[in-house]
């Protein structure tokens, strides 16, 4: 009779769970799980640490409506993976992190890498166990699979003993497990719906914010359609961006914070009333704005801001029952009013701002000249991974999404060191795209290792460095004599030669022709590679009334 190890039988319940993607560091005592996740042909992917690749679980999560796996020795391997576990909690992304551990006869022996594992992780999971023997693995997996995208979606965690792994058992003695449905679609109560409409129809100045769960409901379609028969006014959370095309013509991101102030009524699509969305408070929205909130999760309904109209439900199906309600009803807000004539005009004057900044050829360059030229040369499908504070911030404004899911940055949880484990996930679940990485200099030091996986993996990434010498900025030369500032870096530092070491192509660029030259070569190179882009160390946004360090 054919024995199985534990270490397949976990692979296995994986890959009938639906899980594709594995990332991990190996070691005790999880070696035989990832060679056994290769075998049943789940992609294995090794990273450099753990932090990224728990980071990039969590994208394949929100990438493909399964979470992706992250594999972490006992110990300290586990608690780096814990960042991930944080970012997919606060982000609401499906992931599953598979924790080794110390064989369970010696629990509280002081095993080697002996830690309080489950609890470690109990606060950022929605499911959280240590099966008791490889033959029960099957039911742990699929509970934790099905705990991670159904309702809210979140990270889960299985903590696996060493004498679990190695146990030898006889493949009948294997409870298997079918694999879990796709959670249910659910919809609003339509006395709900028509009270939506009802709302929006007596609005003076609506508007509608797409937020990343409409892009993870795949609610594409059902927004766009909303959006084209409703003629309303939009704009997107970060990385709702892309749900409805950033060229859209009733976009209205350009006037982000006149359209929140001034709004009366707002229909959020899948995005919380977070910091993100200043709270849906004053002075950033108008005191009494009514809400009308589609969230999958009941508890989120009312944060903040009481609801207007409350419908809790999948995203797709809602703005589904949205659509046949409005077109019973005829709704669709008046072509000419005066709210679109302001916000016509609050974009014109934010264009107007930024445009001698998007085309100033001077050097040291700064971030609109860099990102303007980035804009220009990616591909429309290119998929972009964006970390920092002001990269990420003028980046989200000056480089359009056209796809939804086409979008992966710091996040709610504003995590640095995302975004290699990021382009990495993405480059794993969409062979043949480009993949751009956008990254601060100070946020691509977190985990600027990852250069060699992706080089070991050959992804096509192109990691383009906006190098200010620090965190928000440093100083264009170290003078020892005064000091070196907290938020200093070194200066001028040859970030692109890193990833030479392992096979990929670095450019080094400080003048906007520079710049052309090194991103068409860049874009063209199957490769990985970096594209190293000196701004002024002063280089700033146009001017702010919340900047990002008060916010
Ligand atoms: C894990 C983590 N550590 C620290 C921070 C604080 N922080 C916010 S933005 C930032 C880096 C900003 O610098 P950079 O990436 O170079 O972008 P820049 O604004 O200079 O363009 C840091 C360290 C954070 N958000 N996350
Ligand atoms: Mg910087």
């Amino acid at each position: 009779m054919a024995k199985l190890s534990g270490a397949t039988v976990i692979a296995r319940s994986l890959q009938q769970q639906g899980v594709e993607h594995m990332f991990g560091v190996v070691g005790f005592p999880v070696v035989p799980i990832a060679i056994a996740a290769q075998k049943e042909g789940i992609r294995y992917i090794g990273f450099r640490n753990e932090q990224s690749a728990s980071y990039a679980a969590g994208a394949v999560g929100y990438l493909t409506g399964r979470p992706g796996a992250c594999l972490a020795v006992s110990g300290p391997g586990m608690v780096h993976a814990i960042a991930g576990l944080a970012n997919a909690w606060s982000n609401c992304w499906p992931m599953i992190l598979l924790g080794g551990a110390n064989d369970g006869y010696q629990n509280g022996q002081g095993a080697f890498q002996e830690a309080p594992q489950v609890e470690a992780a109990r606060p950022f999971v929605k499911y959280a166990a240590r099966p008791e023997s490889s033959e029960r693995v099957p039911y742990y997996v699929e509970q934790a699979v099905r705990s991670s995208i159904n309702g809210r979606p979140g990270a889960v965690y299985l903590d696996l003993a060493n004498d679990v792994i190695t146990a030898q058992t006889e493949e009948e003695q294997v409870s298997w497990k079918p694999r879990c449905a796709e959670p249910p679609r659910s919809q609003a109560d339509p006395a709900a719906i028509e009270s939506a409409v009802e709302a929006l129809r007596t609005a003076e100045r609506p508007l509608v914010i797409v937020g990343k769960g409409a892009a993870y409901a795949r609610a594409e379609r059902e927004v766009r359609d909303f959006i084209e028969k409703t003629r309303l006014p939009f704009l997107a959370s970060p990385m709702g961006k892309g749900v409805v095309p950033d060229d859209h013509r009733l976009s209205v991101a350009p006037a982000r914070s006149y359209a929140l102030q001034n709004a009366d009524v707002v229909l959020l699509i899948g995005a919380r009333l977070n910091w993100i969305l200043h709270f849906g408070l004053p002075p950033r929205f108008a005191p009494g704005v009514r809400v009308i909130q589609v969230d999958i999760s009941a508890e989120e309904i009312g944060t903040n801001v009481p609801a207007h109209v409350a419908l809790v439900g999948d995203a797709k199906a809602i703005v589904g029952q949205l659509n046949q309600a409005v077109d019973r009803t005829r709704f669709s807000y008046a072509t000419e009013t005066p709210w679109r004539v302001a916000l016509a005009g609050a974009i014109e004057q934010n264009r107007v701002s930024v445009e001698a900044m998007l085309h100033d050829d001077a050097v040291p360059m700064g971030y609109y000249r860099v990102l303007r030229e980035i804009r220009d040369r990616i591909p429309r499908d290119a998929i972009i991974a964006s970390e920092g504070a002001n990269t990420m911030d003028i980046g989200r404004t000056v480089l359009p999404n056209f796809e939804p899911r086409q979008r992966l940055d710091a996040g709610s949880f504003g995590t640095m060191g995302v975004g290699l484990g990021f382009a990495i996930a993405a480059a794993a679940v969409h062979p043949g795209r480009r993949i751009v990485a956008v990254e601060g200099d100070s946020a691509f030091g977190f985990s600027g290792m990852e250069v060699e996986t992706a080089c070991r993996h050959q992804l096509p990434i192109t990691f383009i460095i906006i190098n200010n010498n620090g965190i928000g900025g440093g100083v264009d030369e170290i003078d020892p004599a005064r000091g070196i500032p907290p938020s200093v870096y070194t200066p001028r530092a040859r970030y692109e030669r890193i990833i030479e070491a392992f096979g990929g192509r670095g450019f080094f660029v400080e003048k906007p022709a520079e710049l052309q030259a090194a991103l068409k070569e860049a874009l063209a190179d199957p490769r990985p590679t970096i594209v190293n882009v000196m701004i002024g160390t002063r280089a700033d946004r146009k001017p702010q009334k919340y900047g990002w360090l008060t916010r």
